[in-house]
C-alpha cells in the first residue's frame, strides 16, 4: 500500500497516554494495509538502552540513540513512531533535524500532570511522592512543554479512538496516506 515514510515522536508525560494512544494509531495503520513500527519502552529501555537510567545523562542519551534508529525504520520505509517521556526540547529538536524536512511529526500527548497521577498506572508517582523515585519527571526533573507541536492531543477530553483519528487525519491531510 503507498504511504510515505514519516516518525511519529510522541512526548508527554509518565501516564499521559502516550503508549496507548500511538498503539491505537498503530492498529489502524495495520487494518489499512500500511507498514509502521512502533518503539517505546518495552521494545528500547530493556535492550538496546538496557544500559540507561533516568539521569538528565541518560535520557538525553536514551533519544539519541533511538532517534538514531527511528531514522533508519524511516530510511526502511515504515511509518514510525517513538514513544517516550522525550522531556529536553533540544534533544525533541535534534531528532527532528536528522529527518527531512516534514517527516518529523511532533505529538504531544497533552494531559495534565493531575490526571497523571489519578491515572498511576504502574504506582510510580505515589513512589515518586514518597522520594522512593528520584528524578521523577514531573516531580523532581523537568519537562518542556512543547511549544509547537505538530498535534496536540488531549486525552482527558477526548477518547483513545478519537486522539488515534486525530493523528490518522494528519496523516492523510498531510499526504503521509
Ligand atoms: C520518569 C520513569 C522514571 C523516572 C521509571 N522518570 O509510565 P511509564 O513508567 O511506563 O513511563 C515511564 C518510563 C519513562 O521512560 P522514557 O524512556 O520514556 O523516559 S525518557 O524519554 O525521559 O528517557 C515510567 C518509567 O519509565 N520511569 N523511572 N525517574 N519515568
Amino acid at each position: 500500500k503507498k504511504q510515505k515514510p514519516c516518525l511519529l515522536w510522541y512526548t508527554g508525560l509518565s501516564g499521559s497516554g502516550k503508549s496507548t494512544v500511538a498503539n491505537a494509531v498503530d492498529a489502524l495503520l495495520f487494518e489499512r494495509g500500511h507498514h509502521s513500527y512502533l518503539l517505546d519502552g518495552d521494545n528500547v529501555r530493556h535492550g538496546l538502552n538496557g544500559d540507561l537510567g533516568f539521569t538528565d545523562t541518560d535520557r538525553i542519551e536514551n533519544i539519541r540513540r533511538l532517534s538514531e534508529v527511528a531514522k533508519l525504520f524511516t530510511d526502511a520505509g515504515l511509518i514510525v513512531s517513538t514513544a517516550f517521556i522525550s522531556p529536553f526540547a533540544s534533544d525533541r529538536q535534534q531528532a527532528r533535524e536528522k529527518l527531512p524536512e516534514g517527516e518529523f511529526i511532533e505529538v504531544f500527548i497533552d494531559t495534565p500532570i493531575e490526571i497523571c497521577e489519578q491515572r498511576d498506572p504502574k504506582g510510580l508517582y505515589k513512589k515518586a511522592r514518597a522520594g522512593e523515585i528520584k528524578n521523577f519527571t514531573g516531580i523532581d526533573s523537568s519537562y518542556d512543554v512543547p511549544v509547537s507541536p505538530e498535534i496536540h492531543v488531549e486525552t482527558a477530553k477526548l477518547s483513545i479512538e478519537e486522539c488515534a483519528m486525530q493523528i490518522v487525519s494528519y496523516l492523510e491531510k498531510n499526504g503521509f496516506l
